[in-house]
């Protein structure tokens, strides 16, 4: 039998499943039980195929517009949120909806409307087209919300009026590149009004804390989740930031490049908000299969958050 070769892996935690996450699969599959296939979900629930595909086994039909929702059938909305002009459309077709946007989302758009009602103009910093951002924006009218996605952005902004600014942002955002771009308008804005540091989650903060404390130990970084996830994409570039210039997104094992890890003595694996624990298992299986693999968990954070979900749901827990 031929000798695997030694690998230190470096298991993050906290990784994977946050609670708005948690949150908003538990509310397809509560919808499911309480009227009966198909339940229809605008858009991804969570940005995760491996978590859509179970979904849609038991019986979700997953849509991107509420247009493709029959009248009679319940809807879900996904994680990341939504415009109001979406809820008002659901209301008015009389459809029974129910809201997955995880409570700190949500937390956002009532900050937006709070300013808002105060006079103030929102600046938004988010990534052009996500979900989240459409959401967020779609608070307030059209002009309420000016997007930023970068510092080279923050020159180009023109407001209203400078001395009635707030600020608010995604919640997935890397932490170190939104305190430049917060400086930045503070900079610019001396004036403009801001959540206490910035509307990053405790999920997305306590996972890119938890590749700092690894990166420096690994050769290579694996992070499971999905391409169209933004939270995982940011694990991706805080490894390479924090500088472990491997440092890849794989949705699976099988995405794994095996000859682009050849040589390795240490790696990093870790999972976005949005990626099941299965997932991280068949990882480390495929890891185990390869090499002579002694897995090192590094805590930086213990995590107790849990979200209730919707009153309308609770007769079916
Ligand atoms: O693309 P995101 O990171 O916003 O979403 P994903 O991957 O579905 O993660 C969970 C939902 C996060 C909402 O804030
Ligand atoms: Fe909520 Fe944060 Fe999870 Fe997004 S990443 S669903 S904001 S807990």
């Amino acid at each position: 039998m031929t000798q695997l070769s030694p690998l230190h892996l470096y298991l993050a935690a906290p990784r994977g499943f946050c609670a708005g996450v948690d949150r908003a699969i538990k509310i397809v599959e509560m919808a499911l039980t309480k009227w009966g296939a198909p339940v229809y979900v605008r858009h991804e629930i969570v940005h995760n195929k491996f978590v859509v595909d179970t979904l849609k086994a038991q019986g979700a039909v997953f849509v991107e517009e509420l247009d493709e929702v029959p009248d009679d059938r319940p809807v879900i909305f996904s994680a990341h949120g939504v415009p109001k002009s979406v809820p008002a459309a659901a209301e008015a077709r009389q459809m029974i909806f129910v809201d997955a946007t995880c409570p700190l989302v949500s937390k956002v758009h009532i900050e937006a409307e709070r300013h808002h009602e105060n006079g103030l103009q929102m600046i938004m910093i988010g990534h052009a087209g996500h979900p989240e951002t459409i959401g967020t924006m779609g608070q307030l009218p059209q002009g309420e919300v000016l997007l930023v996605e970068t510092v080279a952005d923050v020159a180009h902004v023109s407001p209203r009026d400078p001395e009635k600014l707030a600020f608010i942002t995604q919640t997935t955002l890397s932490v170190d590149d939104t305190v430049e771009i917060v400086a930045a308008l503070k900079a610019r804005f001396p004036a403009i009004i801001g959540p206490h540091k910035e509307d990053i989650c405790y999920a997305t903060t306590n996972r890119q804390a938890a590749v700092k404390a690894i990166a420096g130990k690994i050769d290579a970084l694996l992070v499971i989740g999905a391409p169209n996830s933004s939270n995982s994409r940011r694990l991706v570039e805080v490894g390479r930031a924090a500088g472990c210039s491997y440092s890849q997104l794989v949705q699976r094992a099988t995405d794994i490049d095996w000859r682009a890890l050849d040589g390795i003595r240490a790696i990093g694996i870790t999972a976005g908000a949005s990626a099941p624990e299965v997932l991280v298992n068949e990882v480390l299986d495929a890891f185990r299969a390869r090499f002579d693999t002694t897995v090192e968990l590094v805590e930086t954070a213990q995590e107790n958050v849990e979200f209730k979900v919707p009153r309308i749901l609770r007769a079916a827990e």
